[in-house]
């Protein structure tokens, strides 16, 4: 019985974290699309504050722009697309592939939102799951980094560390 219990309480120690990860508000979105992605950050780096946030813009996700956040200095870093995608009449070669928001002190008991106003392109592939790597910085060199893509076969649970999420549906 006990050892029954114990059992259980190990599984809901191990899923308990997945709740907390740095993960998408919306987790489904049609393509194309322009698609608000809304980071929560739900705690901090084993009790360390979150000081920086940096999330990877994948390929085929364009027009990225951050939403200004007071306290926090935002930097785009940006560079050559994969290939050039037209957006709206207007050919894009590069653009932003990563957000950095930093400045900022979100203590480790606190909940936050990071957000950005995306475009999803036409070729993105329907039916996949989109990976957004983020890195959570805090303090003494600690992070916590959210860049695990799942293997096939695999799912998000399987991992401790997995990326942000998003599923990707054919245009209704
Ligand atoms: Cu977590």
């Amino acid at each position: 019985m006990l050892k029954h219990f114990l059992a259980a309480a190990a599984l809901v120690a191990g899923a308990a974290p997945a709740l907390a990860h740095v993960t998408l508000e919306t987790q489904e979105a049609q393509v194309p699309s322009t698609y608000k992605a809304v980071f929560r950050v739900g705690h901090g780096c084993e009790g360390k504050p979150t000081i920086r946030l940096r999330v990877q813009v994948p390929e085929g996700v364009i027009s990225v722009r951050p939403q200004p956040k007071p306290g926090w200095t935002i930097e785009l870093v940006k560079g050559p697309y994969e290939q050039t995608y037209d957006y709206y009449g207007t050919p894009l070669a590069e653009g932003v592939k990563e957000v950095v928001w930093s400045g900022g002190s979100l203590p480790d008991e606190y909940y936050d939102e990071f957000v950005m106003r995306t475009y999803l392109t036409p070729g993105l592939p329907v039916g996949s799951v989109l990976y957004f790597p983020v890195v959570q910085e805090c303090p003494d060199g600690a992070a916590e980094r959210w860049i695990e893509i799942p293997e096939s076969g695999k799912s998000l649970d399987d991992y401790e560390t997995p990326a942000a999420a998003l599923k990707l549906l054919p245009k209704e």
